[in-house]
């Protein structure tokens, strides 16, 4: 029987040891590093990063090392959870229970360790050092870019912004989502399965699990914010509706957003049908997202 919170148990020491080495160099003379540490280290579930290794473990158990990718990708997490609590963006004090990047040093330090571990990530990606055959680092380093920029995440947080002001009709709020949140996450498990030399079909099915699990993480959040414990979450909640954000719960009511994100997990794990065992972690990983409370 396959045991979901030991696997993350281990995957999240795995994780935080190696962001620590990719981070450790004299931390304590540097502010910029410091600020980049805090956020880092600040207790993240590291879902993104355990993705990818999940999804090359589901491609071939003895797939070669994606620890780096992983922890590469995590860095882009955070960068922009720095930056999407700055106060020119949604104004949070508290991330995963701690004062915000720029609370617990300032605004431009903030801004700074956000920007530093975004270019990192690109340097850890493209370390001539990882075993990689060069035309698939190559690939992943594109699809990331690709996942984290203007056709990306950033777009969606650009119209998340943009949105504030008026009612988005269901698929606006579902692209959003999906570029927002979903963009990144699909890149995750892609770049697991083709770093595990996923043959067409499973890298098909498996971007269809992505996207799935992609928007129904994503409506979880938006149903956290309005019914999740502030002490379980680690920052307030109701935060969607003071500042008029479109969200599923808003927009459909919360029973049916709900709904939404049971039916997208139940796809997911459709998705992944054809794969064996190795692909428990995927199916487990669909269906905590439903399930979770942080
Ligand atoms: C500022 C460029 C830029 C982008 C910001 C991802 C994002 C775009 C903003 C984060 C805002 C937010 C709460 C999005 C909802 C989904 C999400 C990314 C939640 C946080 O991810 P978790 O739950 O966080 O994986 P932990 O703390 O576990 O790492």
């Amino acid at each position: 029987m396959f045991d979901f919170k030991q696997y993350m148990k281990n995957q999240q020491r795995r994780i935080n040891e190696k962001l620590t080495t990719l981070l450790s160099k004299n931390r304590q003379n540097s502010r910029l590093l410091s600020a980049m540490h805090y956020s880092l280290m600040a207790g993240g579930k590291r879902i993104r990063p355990i993705l990818c290794i999940s999804a090359a473990s589901a491609v071939n158990i003895n797939h070669v090392d994606v620890l780096p990718v992983a922890c590469a990708i995590e860095c882009i997490h955070t960068y922009s959870l720095i930056h999407d609590d700055l106060p020119a963006m949604d104004n949070d004090d508290l991330r995963r229970g701690n004062p915000t990047c720029h609370k617990a040093f300032d605004e431009a330090t903030a801004i700074l360790a956000g920007d530093a571990l975004l270019t990192l990530a690109f340097e850890i990606l493209s370390d001539k050092a990882l075993s990689y055959l060069p035309h698939l680092q190559l690939e992943i380093i594109r699809i990331l870019a690709h996942a984290a920029g203007p056709y990306g995440m950033i777009e969606g947080q650009m119209r998340d912004i943009a949105s504030e002001t008026r009612q988005l009709k269901e698929n606006e709020l579902e692209q959003l989502h999906n570029l927002k949140t979903g963009a990144l996450i699909t890149a995750s498990v892609n770049a697991g399965a083709i770093l595990a030399k996923a043959t067409e079909d499973q890298q098909e099915q498996l971007n269809a699990y992505a996207q799935s699990i992609g928007l129904a993480f994503q409506v979880i959040d938006d149903v956290l914010n309005v019914k999740g414990d502030p002490k379980r979450l680690g920052k307030a909640v109701g935060t969607d509706t003071d500042l008029q954000k479109n969200t599923y719960p808003g927009l459909i009511g919360l029973d049916q957003a709900e709904e939404r994100a049971r039916k997208l997990v139940q796809q997911a794990v459709e998705s992944v049908r054809y794969f064996d065992n190795q692909a428990e972690p995927l199916r487990a990983i669909a269906n905590y997202i439903v399930r979770r409370d942080h």
